[in-house]
């Protein structure tokens, strides 16, 4: 390594090429992580626009139009149009909250979320000085009347909901919630990182109750395209129910051309809104649908299959993230037993276990040597 000059490029692409010859590939090793292989031509996009700042869109502004594509999309989606593109949900987590508090705070400095919540809500909170107050759900979805109980003893400022909890999949009941939020005027955001490009989908067949949308009483939605939707990271989305929300996280910036940036970061890859832009007009709104449908099916099969495997249980999914464990052995011991294997799973703390999130990349091959691990693990385990 030379710190001082620039060394032979043709030398260093060798090196870089031997470097990424040895990343772990989504196809063949990734079956826990909520990212997917990206999709080649929202990769292109990305890349040609890599020397945007989409924080200033004047000086930009030839990315005014795809911004007005993704919006106008999402409005179809979602039913509002408000918003812009943030480095992911931990950040579109966090500007909700501020301006829930901005917003809704006064003397209050209380946040209440089904214990189901992403761990981003807790370090929002953190940031914000807040208090995260946590209703156990056991591993269900939020009920609504204990919800009523926690606003009464908290008069929170914020009610975080989840659609696609990280460890089960499951869908809070968004509607009965934000009727409630609506009528005691508190800020609801629905945090949909994962679920946001898949539950509209499963409900428009009817295969799962809640829909994500803006009914009345839901203040803000965050949804990650770099999740399901393959967009290359980072790229989420926030949007808001009013212009007041989405005013109170904008910043004026007197010095730049558009004046003002929004949200936490400063500077903010153009390549995300065009890696979002290219997933939507590129893949279209019917082959998300085709993606999240067989995404479901290929969960309901996995869990038959993994239950079917003596010593293993697995949890019904609500949605496409199917979590299990092994009744008599650790979730570290089984989560190293698969890595040594070239097979990564995370944890699902709350059973004990570990959770197969089912993403676009997955393939016959794949789900294959899952099973026959788990098969090799059972024949070599007493059971319980
Ligand atoms: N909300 C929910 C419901 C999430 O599941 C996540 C991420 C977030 C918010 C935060 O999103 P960003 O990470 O985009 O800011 N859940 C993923 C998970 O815990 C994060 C992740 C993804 C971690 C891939 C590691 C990894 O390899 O699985």
């Amino acid at each position: 390594m030379n710190p001082v000059g620039g060394e032979d490029a043709t030398r260093l692409l060798r090196e870089l090429r031997e470097i990424y010859s040895k990343t772990t590939r989504h196809e063949d090793s990734i079956l826990g992580s909520m990212t997917t292989t990206p999709n080649p031509l929202a990769i292109y996009a990305f890349t040609i626009f890599s020397h945007t700042n989409l924080a200033d869109l004047e000086l930009f502004s030839s990315l005014k139009d795809m911004y007005k594509d993704v919006l106008d999309l999402a409005g179809r989606i979602y039913g509002s149009n408000l918003g812009y593109v943030t480095a992911g949900a931990t950040e579109s987590n966090l500007i909700a909250l501020y301006v829930a508090r901005e917003i809704h705070g006064g003397n209050n400095n209380i946040v209440v979320a089904p214990d189901t919540v992403h761990f981003s809500v807790e370090k929002a909170c953190r940031f914000l000085g807040c208090r995260l107050v946590k209703i156990p759900v056991g591993n269900k979805p939020l009920d609504p009347g204990l919800l009523v109980k926690y606003v009464r003893e908290y008069s929170p400022f914020a009610i975080v909901v989840t659609a696609g909890t990280t460890e089960l999949g499951l869908v809070d009941p968004i509607k009965e919630v934000a009727e409630m939020a609506s009528t005691n005027n508190v800020y609801l955001h629905v945090d949909a990182a994962y679920g946001g490009l898949i539950i509209p989908f499963l409900h428009e067949r009817g295969l799962v109750k809640e829909n994500v949308y803006f009914y009345k009483g839901v203040s803000s939605i965050a949804v990650d395209f770099h999740k399901f939707a393959g967009a290359p990271p980072p790229a989420g989305l926030i949007l808001f129910s009013n212009e007041d929300y989405l005013n109170a996280s904008c910043f004026e910036y007197s010095y730049t051309i558009s004046g003002k940036i929004c949200g936490v970061l400063g500077t903010r890859p153009g390549g995300s809104l065009a890696g979002i832009w290219a997933v939507l007009r590129g893949m279209g709104l019917d082959y998300l649908r085709d993606k999240a449908l067989w995404a479901f099916n290929v969960a309901r099969e996995l869990f038959s299959s993994i239950n079917s495997i003596k010593g293993f249980e697995a949890i019904e999914p609500e949605t496409t993230i199917v979590a299990f464990r092994h009744k008599r052995l650790p979730s570290n011991v089984l989560s190293d037993y698969l890595a040594e294997r070239g097979l990564f799973l995370y944890k699902a703390p709350s059973i004990g276990g570990l959770r197969v999130v089912v993403m676009p990349h997955f393939n016959k091959a794949l789900i294959g040597r899952l099973l026959k691990s788990l098969s090799d693990i059972s024949r070599s385990t007493p059971h319980a």
